[in-house]
């Protein structure tokens, strides 16, 4: 009985230290692509209507992007870090959303054959504070 008091009071201990060091400033950000002809654009917010837009989020930030399918090509959305992958848009109109944690510099980028290759990529860039 005293030992479970005492481990309790252990963990409890421990959660108060811990907790302070990752929960400053970390934040979810969330962020719209849609497509067009072998291109991401942004589609609200600061990035609207920037062609391959840069993704700029705080290390640590929970990143959340939302692609939406304006072409009649299919398409998608993945990493290079693989930390997220989203389904395959096949129609114009269809529409998924990644999330991940923002833990460095990555790229984003299409994975049907030929689209990156053709400029279908942006930077999400990662500062440190
Ligand atoms: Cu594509």
């Amino acid at each position: 009985m005293l030992l479970n008091k005492f481990h309790l009071w252990i963990m409890l201990l421990g959660s108060s230290l811990i907790a302070p060091i990752n929960s400053p400033a970390a934040e979810i950000r969330t962020f719209t692509l849609s497509t067009g002809d072998q291109t991401y654009f942004g589609a609200s917010g600061d990035i609207k209507n920037i062609k391959n837009p840069t993704i700029k989020v705080k290390k640590g930030d929970k990143v959340v992007i939302t692609l939406i399918n304006n072409n009649s090509e299919m398409h998608d959305i993945a990493l290079d870090s693989q930390l997220a992958k989203s389904k395959m848009l096949k129609q114009t109109g269809d529409r998924d959303t990644i999330s991940f944690p923002a833990i460095g510099n990555d790229y984003y980028y299409c994975t049907v054959s030929g689209h990156r290759l053709a400029g279908m990529e942006g930077k999400i860039e990662v500062s440190e504070n």
